[in-house]
C-alpha cells in the first residue's frame, strides 16, 4: 500500500491520475489551465470523469523547455493544490524542487511526483523522508533542455530498471520508506520514440523491483509518430487520446498501479475493462470466485455518474 493513500488501496484496479498543468507551455495543453480558477475547474472536471488523483504541475517538461523561477512555480501550483485538496481531492504536485514539494505538501498535496527521481534537487529526499508523503520516482537523465541528447542505452529496459533501482537505494539511504515509493519508467524523457515500446512491453521487469509502477504515456511524441499520417507527420497531441487509452488498458493488464493521463474518461473506462478481464482470468485459472468478479461492482471508487 502506498503511504497516505489508504482509501485508494482497495479499489481492485489501476488508478487514474488526471493531469492539471498550470503552465503556459506544456506540450499538449499549455496555457489552457494557466489561470488558477481555470485549473481548479479543470481538476473538478477530471474528478467528475473518474480521476482518482490529480497531478498539479507548474513547470513544463516538454523537450527544450527552460526552467521556471521557483517563485513563479509556487505561485502557479499552491492556490490550485489548496483549493482542490480542500475539496477532498487526492492531489500530487509535479515538481523537481524540494521547496515546492514541501510547500505543496503544506497546502494539502499527498504525493510528490518528481520527474527527476530526486536527481535535480539534492534536498528532495530529505523533504520526502520528513513529510512521509508518497513519492513518484521517475527515470530521468537530465533537464528538458538536454534530455534529448541523453538517449543512449545498452538495453533500455535493463538500464532504466537498474538506474531506478539505484535511485531507490539512495532514497532509502536518505530515510525515505519503501511504502512511500512509486516507480515510473519516464516515457519520453531521454527516450527516443522506439525506446518507449520495450519499456511498456516489459513493464513487468520494472514491477519486479517490488514497488508500484506509474505509467505516463499520455499524448507523448512516440504515440504521435506511431499514428503518423501518410505525409509522415506525427499526429498532434490532442489526437493521441485514443492511443493513450489503449496504452492504459495494456498497462493496467500488465499490473500498473496508476496511469497519468490528460483525457481521463476513456482511461477511467479502460482500467475497469482491464480489471474485469483480469478477474475473469483469475477465476477460471483458480476455479474460485474472485471477490468482486466482473460486474460485481467491487470498485469502491465507482466512476461518477456524469
Ligand atoms: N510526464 C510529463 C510530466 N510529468 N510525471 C510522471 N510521473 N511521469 C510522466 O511520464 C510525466 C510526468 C510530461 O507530460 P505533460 O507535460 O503533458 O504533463
Amino acid at each position: 500500500m502506498v503511504a497516505g493513500l489508504e482509501e485508494l488501496a482497495d479499489v481492485g484496479r489501476t488508478l487514474v491520475m488526471g493531469v492539471v498543468n498550470v503552465t503556459p507551455d506544456s506540450f499538449s495543453d499549455g496555457g489552457e489551465w494557466y489561470e488558477p480558477d481555470a485549473a481548479v475547474a479543470h481538476g473538478r472536471k477530471l474528478l467528475g470523469e473518474g480521476a482518482d488523483l490529480l497531478d498539479v504541475g507548474g513547470e513544463s517538461t516538454r523537450p527544450g523547455a527552460g526552467r521556471v523561477p521557483v517563485e513563479a512555480e509556487l505561485a502557479r501550483v499552491l492556490p490550485v493544490i489548496s483549493a482542490l485538496a480542500a475539496e477532498g481531492a487526492v492531489v500530487s504536485v509535479d515538481t523537481t524542487r524540494a521547496v515546492v514539494a514541501e510547500r505543496a505538501v503544506e497546502a494539502g498535496a499527498r504525493i510528490v511526483n518528481d520527474v527527476s527521481g530526486g536527481l535535480a534537487d539534492p534536498a528532495m529526499a530529505e523533504v520526502v523522508a520528513r513529510t512521509g508523503v508518497a513519492y513518484v520516482c521517475m527515470h530521468w537523465r537530465g533537464h528538458a533542455d538536454v534530455m534529448d541528447t541523453l538517449e543512449d542505452y545498452d538495453d533500455v529496459v535493463t538500464d532504466v530498471r537498474d538506474e531506478l533501482a539505484a535511485r531507490v537505494e539512495a532514497l532509502l539511504a536518505a530515510g525515505v520508506r519503501c511504502e512511500q515509493l512509486v516507480l515510473d519508467p519516464g516515457l519520453g524523457f531521454s527516450k527516443s520514440g522506439s525506446s518507449n515500446w520495450p519499456l511498456l512491453a516489459h513493464l513487468g521487469e520494472l514491477e519486479a523491483l517490488g514497488l508500484p509502477v506509474l505509467v505516463g504515456a499520455s499524448r507523448k511524441r512516440f504515440l504521435g509518430h506511431l499514428l503518423a499520417r501518410s505525409d509522415g507527420q506525427p499526429v498532434p497531441p490532442l489526437l493521441r487520446d485514443d492511443a493513450t487509452a489503449a496504452v492504459t488498458a495494456l498497462a493496467a493488464a500488465s499490473g500498473a498501479w496508476c496511469v497519468r493521463v490528460h483525457a481521463v474518461r476513456a482511461s477511467a473506462d479502460a482500467v475497469r475493462v482491464a480489471a474485469a478481464w483480469g478477474r475473469a482470468h483469475d477465476e477460471r485459472a483458480t476455479g474460485r470466485a474472485v471477490p468482486g468478479g466482473p460486474g460485481a461492482g467491487s470498485d469502491s471508487t465507482a466512476r461518477p455518474a456524469t
